[in-house]
């Protein structure tokens, strides 16, 4: 089948946001709160496991500070600081704190210019997704399917079927980009052809399955999309 949409990953396709943005806006709400939770890039690199900010901290938690979970309130609290962590990021993005990765830019242009549907998929709390992108971009998209849309976040296909549903797609239709392996097989899962392009912490993940595997999105236009897309459809 004709391409026809490419569904897009946010954090580390879009921009590498985790290590410079998401891991200090955790850290700001720690302290904030007064705890003496501290996530260094290291320890943040194995919390990455988990995608979903709350759910993080409740990994976190688990491992690091049981008595936390414990506590009866620890769904607020995990709710609260998730909220404060949410308003840090979006503060740092607003004052430029992370570009757009090279070629993302280029090829949200030349994809919409050649007709192709866009989409976004992501974990990650959708403020977070208007923060990142300029308004001229983050009008190119059709959907956004991101944070708490669905009830399983990635490697669940769920909110990859989220947007197929809302763009009444097949998944022969389209494609995603994805940066990690829990994306990778949120994709796959959904039936996806998948382009990886590996940022900061994904790059040693286990990439099986993919479509390509770039080290950027400079350079890729809509025609090479295109015959990726056909090269799945006639090997599945
Ligand atoms: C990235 C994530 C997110 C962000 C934090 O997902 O795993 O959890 O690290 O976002 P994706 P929130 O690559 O699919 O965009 O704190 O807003 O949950
Ligand atoms: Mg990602």
């Amino acid at each position: 089948m004709t391409l026809q949409a490419l569904i897009f990953d946010v954090d580390g396709t879009l921009a590498d946001t985790e290590r410079d943005g998401h891991r200090p806006a955790f850290n700001a709400a720690f302290a904030e709160a007064g705890m003496d939770w501290h996530w260094d890039a290291d320890l943040y690199g194995e919390l990455l496991a988990v995608t979903g900010g709350k759910e993080r901290m409740a990994f976190y938690a688990e491992r690091h500070d049981p008595t936390f979970l414990a506590a009866a309130d620890a769904e607020t609290r995990i709710r609260a600081l998730h909220a404060a962590k949410t308003r840090h990021y979006v503060d740092l993005l607003s004052r430029g704190g992370i570009p757009l990765r090279p070629g993302v830019v280029a090829l949200l242009h030349a994809a919409h210019a050649a007709g192709l549907r866009l989409a976004i998929a992501t974990t990650t709390t959708p403020e977070n997704v208007t923060a990142l992108l300029p308004p001229e971009l983050m009008g190119l998209f059709e959907k956004v399917g991101a944070g708490d849309t669905v009830a399983n976040k990635k490697p669940a296909p769920d909110i990859y079927q989220w947007v197929l549903q809302e763009m009444h797609l097949p998944a022969s239709a389209c494609l995603a980009i994805e940066d990690s392996e829990n994306g990778l097989k949120a994709a796959l899962s959904a039936g996806l052809g998948t382009v990886v392009t590996p940022c900061g912490y994904t790059r040693e993940q286990d990439f099986r399955g993919a479509l390509a595997v770039l080290p950027h999105l400079d350079g890729v236009s809509p025609g090479l999309l295109e015959v990726w897309c056909s090269s799945y459809a006639s090997n599945k």
